[in-house]
């Protein structure tokens, strides 16, 4: 079975459905560790509680990005991840942070990327009056929300939303579409394609069929 190790900032909330597709069978994942940026990241409880190793390490301890980011990748690599799962991260990583974990670092981001990179996706989705908005899970690259999109969801956006309504419905997708894309990882079926993801048809389960003779 497939280690993850999630990082999360705050909440936790799809760390939560991460954990809960675990419980229910349907992610075959060993979930390592659970890591915020933030020490007072709800999260961090939410995943001590649920058994889960939950460490934090404070980026506001740390000169700059490259040594936070060093610091974050050694305990990282303590848990021999083949995922690191971005949950609600919010702390940009440097080149060499996303190099030392290509192929094997997702993230889920607010939006339907390439609309709306970066912050504050629900308010900007609002401002510019677009009526379908959602969330996509992608491969990380160096460059900012630009990785390999693996699942997106859409959302109508209402006349009546404001950002928290808005926001709560994206959520809601967004629960349902990161484990599909962890289970889809752990399962080995996803592959780049010159910076495509494909996904490859359900395998057998790696038994060999030995059938009778036909006669
Ligand atoms: N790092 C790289 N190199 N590439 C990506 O695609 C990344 C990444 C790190 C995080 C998540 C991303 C999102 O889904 C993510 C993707 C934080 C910021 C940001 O501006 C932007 C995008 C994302 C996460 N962070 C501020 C910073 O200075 C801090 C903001 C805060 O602490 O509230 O790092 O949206
Ligand atoms: C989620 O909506 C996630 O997509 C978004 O923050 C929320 C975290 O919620 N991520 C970013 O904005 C990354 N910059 P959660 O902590 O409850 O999972």
């Amino acid at each position: 079975m497939k280690n993850i190790v999630i990082l999360i900032s705050g909440r936790g909330s799809n760390m939560e459905a991460l954990i809960a597709a675990r419980d229910a069978g349907q992610l075959p994942v060993n979930i390592a560790a659970v890591i915020s940026n933030r020490p007072a990241a709800a999260g961090l409880e939410t995943a001590a509680k649920a058994g889960i190793t939950a460490h934090f390490i404070d980026h506001k301890a740390f000169a700059g990005r490259e040594s936070f980011d060093a610091a974050l990748a050694e305990c990282i690599d303590g848990f021999a991840p083949d995922l690191v799962v971005l949950a609600g991260f919010m702390r940009i990583l440097s080149d060499g942070f996303v190099r030392h974990y290509a192929g094997r670092l997702m993230n889920i981001h607010p939006s339907l990327l390439p609309s709306f990179p970066g912050l504050h996706t629900h308010r900007r989705a609002l401002e510019e009056g677009v009526r379908i908005h959602g969330c996509t899970v992608h491969f990380v690259t160096p460059t900012l929300d630009h990785g390999p999109v693996i699942i997106q969801a859409a959302v109508p956006v209402l006349d009546s939303d404001d950002e928290a309504t808005l926001a709560g419905r994206v959520l809601r997708q967004e629960h349902r579409i990161y484990p599909q894309a962890v289970r889809w990882f752990a399962e080995d079926r996803l592959r780049l394609d010159g910076g495509r993801v494909r996904l490859a048809a359900e395998l057998a389960d790696g038994a060999v069929l030995i059938a009778p003779e036909v006669r």
